[in-house]
Order: C-alpha cells, then sequence, then structure tokens
C-alpha cells in the first residue's frame, strides 16, 4: 500500500516523511527543498496477536514492540503543491502522477499559520486556505484528464449508446480508479443522460466528488509545537468536520526517533511517553531536548505522526490487519512465529486473503478456519480486523 504525503512548500512534508521513515530527505526553511519525490518505508501500528496467543511473534517485516506491531506502508513524500500547479506552476504537476498509485492523501498543513499556500514565510495566514486550495489542486488536477478526451468518447458513447462510467473509468485506469468507483460518484449528481451536454462546472463537480470517493484525504495539523498552531487546529476541526485532522509535530517525532536510534531513549512510535537510557551521559543540549520532548508529550498526549498513518489505513481507507496462521501452529516452516500480516482493503473475503497471499492460495482454495475460533469459512466469509486465518488449499 502506498501513501502519498502533499501539501504547500515548507509545510514540514519531508520531515514528516522521515520522521515516519528515518530516511533522511533533505528539509530546510524554505519552499521547494524537495524537487523530486521521496520514497520510503514508514509503518502502521497494530495490536499484535501474539500476546493473546502467549507466544513471541518475529516479525519478517516491520517489527513487534511489546504486542505493538508495526507493518511497513510505503509513503511518497512529493514536492511542494502551489496554487495552479495543475496548469504546470511552480515544479507544475508531473509530481501529481507520481500521486497516481497512492491510496491516500495525507496532506500536511503548517498549523502554525507562518506559511502561506506558495511557501512563504507570514504571520497570521489562515491554514484553512491551504486546505481549500489542495482540495482545488487535486480535483483539477482530475478535471484535466477527464477533459482530455471527454469530447471523443462522450460523443462516441452518447453514438454507440455505450457505458459511460466504463468510458470514463478507462480514462483513470492508471490512477487506480475502479468502475464502482465512477458509478458512485455518478450517482452523487444528477448528471445529463447525454454525455455531451455535460457542461465544464459539471465535469469538475464530477471530478471533485470522484476524487473524493478515489484519492480519500487526512489532515496533519504540522508545527503544533509552534504558538497559536493549537488555536488554528481547533478551528480547522470546526470548518472542515468531513475530514479526519490529527494535531502533529513533525520534528518533535523525528527527534524522539533518532534518539531512540541512537539509543539515548527507549521510545515507541504512537506512545504517549519514552524512558531516557541514562541521565548521566547526556550533555546540555541532550538534556534539554529530552526535557522539551517530555513537556512536548505531557501536554499533547502523542505527536501525531504514528497517529496521522494509522487513522489514514484504518480509518479513512478502513483496512484490516489479518494473520496468516494455523490452529495448534503459529510457526511458519523456517521456525518463524507469526512472521506475516497483510493489510487488507474493506470488506476482504477470505478468498481476497487467499489471493493476497499467492495466486496458488487463490486457485487452489479448499477452505479457511478462525485460528481463534476454530471455526471453518467460506470463501465469502468477510474477515475482520486482527483476525487469524489458516488456509487449507489443494496442490
Ligand atoms: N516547529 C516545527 N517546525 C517544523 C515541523 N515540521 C517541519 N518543520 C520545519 O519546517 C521547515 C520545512 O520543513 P520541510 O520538511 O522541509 O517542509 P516541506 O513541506 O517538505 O517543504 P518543500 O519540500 O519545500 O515543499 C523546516 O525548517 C522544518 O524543520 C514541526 O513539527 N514543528
Ligand atoms: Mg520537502
Amino acid at each position: 500500500m502506498q501513501i502519498g504525503i502533499v501539501g504547500a512548500p515548507n509545510q514540514g512534508k519531508s520531515t514528516f516523511f522521515n520522521a515516519a521513515t528515518l530516511a533522511g530527505a533533505e528539509t530546510a526553511d524554505y519552499p521547494f527543498t524537495t524537487v523530486k519525490s521521496n520514497q520510503g518505508v514508514g509503518h502502521v501500528r497494530v495490536e499484535c496477536v501474539c500476546k493473546e496467543f502467549g507466544v513471541q511473534c518475529n516479525p519478517r517485516h516491520g517489527w513487534c514492540a511489546d504486542g505493538k506491531r508495526f507493518v511497513p506502508v510505503t509513503l511518497l513524500d512529493v514536492a511542494g503543491l502551489v496554487p495552479d500547479a495543475h496548469t504546470g506552476r511552480g515544479l507544475g504537476n508531473q509530481f501529481l502522477n507520481d500521486l497516481s498509485q497512492a491510496a491516500a492523501l495525507i496532506h500536511v498543513v503548517d498549523a502554525s499559520g507562518k506559511t502561506n499556500e506558495s511557501g512563504e514565510k507570514v504571520e497570521g495566514y489562515d491554514p484553512s486556505n491551504a486546505i481549500r486550495f489542495l482540495e482545488r489542486e487535486v480535483d483539477l488536477w482530475y478535471a484535466g484528464i477527464l477533459e482530455k478526451n471527454w469530447d471523443k468518447f462522450s460523443r462516441r458513447v452518447k453514438m454507440e449508446k455505450g457505458d459511460l462510467s466504463e468510458q470514463i473509468s478507462r480514462q483513470f485506469a492508471g490512477l487506480g480508479v475502479n468502475q464502482l468507483q465512477v458509478i458512485e460518484a455518478m450517482e452523487a449528481y444528477d448528471f445529463p443522460e447525454d454525455p455531451t451536454a455535460w457542461s465544464k462546472e459539471q465535469l469538475i463537480e464530477f471530478a471533485t466528488r470522484l476524487r473524493e470517493i478515489a484519492k480519500r484525504m487526512l489532515i496533519v495539523a504540522n508545527k503544533i509545537d509552534v504558538e497559536g498552531a493549537w488555536e488554528n487546529y481547533k478551528r480547522m476541526v470546526k470548518e472542515f468536520p468531513q475530514y479526519i485532522i490529527i494535531p502533529a509535530s513533525s520534528e518533535i517525532e523525528l527527534a524522539l526517533r533518532r534518539a531512540s536510534k541512537s539509543g539515548l531513549l527507549e521510545y515507541t512510535p504512537g506512545d504517549p511517553e519514552f524512558t531516557v537510557s541514562s541521565t548521566s551521559s547526556l550533555n546540555e543540549k541532550q538534556r534539554r531536548g529530552i526535557e522539551l520532548m517530555q513537556e512536548f508529550l505531557k501536554k499533547y498526549k502523542t505527536t501525531g505522526v504514528q497517529e496521522a498513518l494509522d487513522k489514514a489505513v484504518f480509518d479513512l481507507l478502513g483496512y484490516i490487519a489479518v494473520f496468516p496462521g494455523g490452529v495448534g501452529r503459529l510457526m511458519d516452516s523456517e521456525g518463524r512465529v507469526l512472521p506475516d500480516v497483510f493489510l487488507l482493503p474493506p470488506n476482504s473475503t477470505v478468498l481476497d486473503f487467499a489471493y493476497t497471499i499467492h495466486s496458488d492460495f487463490g486457485n487452489n482454495f479448499i477452505t479457511a478456519i478462525d485460528v481463534r475460533t476454530k471455526m471453518k469459512l467460506g470463501k465469502d466469509h468477510k474477515l475482520r480486523n486482527r483476525d487469524v486465518i489458516e488456509l487449507v488449499s489443494g496442490k
């Protein structure tokens, strides 16, 4: 699964990306620091089933810290988006195409109001404007794709009485949009029966609806550690009830993860606290840094970075985490206990799970067993979050 990190320049996208991946992308206090997209591996946090089953797991990917399992997801940090980027302004719309495969977008906004939508340093900017502008850019990007061949295929659909939703989904094929999503978007409005009669406004309206369905967005109210950011965040929550908005400090999360990596402290991403390994060896700067991080967590509970990733995958997209296992045997053939966790889209069935693991499992599926209850499950059974499933397949 891929998640895109988007926003205007200088809002803290790369800092968020680094905090989530420890990848070391360039960050700086001016716009357009990121020119080419950065791709890295972040993790979502899942309540592991190891504790419940009384075993110590050995993840093949990611890790497990005291029952908190960290499951990899791909993150994409792109260049800052400025107003009219869809027409080529700023660094243009090239990187919008980089976001084609992203299942969801995390929109990083400088909540302190000290950076405007062009990435310039200002005072008293209303970060709600950044939300509106970004929505518009992404919508117009979608509208542009739609408009490109609209005249041609709308006429053909009219003449041949073809299926409009099929034609539209073809235009968006490279963007991971499926026909069902197109149909859902079409149902939202009373569009003219005759596609050649759609106005430009209707095309944009439709593109907006399609984007809302197919590229869901979560907002990170970043730089929450800066004075005035909390008040702006509260206002954004009121103004945009349709969005999940997470207050965050990417900078503090990055400092915590780096300090944890270097052994200065023990910190599990997403936790409301950390323990300092040894205070005696700290220099004055480190001591002050640790105090700042402690004060921050005391006030805000978490830095928001882990929470944003988790909410994007599990709340916004409704994904579930499913563990392959066996009744009476949670080990793979190499002796690894609960080595894998799979992230599956909502409404995934047992058969979808089988195909996700390997097409052979899907093709030769016989039955499945819920490892917790030992009940047999048919291929159409819908899976739930944290299910542990044994697959039985033929040769
Ligand atoms: N106080 C504070 N500063 C932050 C936070 N996150 C990022 N910054 C600072 O904001 C500035 C911009 O951060 P970047 O991560 O480079 O921003 P970006 O959105 O990737 O910028 P472009 O690549 O230019 O679009 C840097 O000086 C960061 O240190 C935060 O949570 N709190
Ligand atoms: Mg950047």
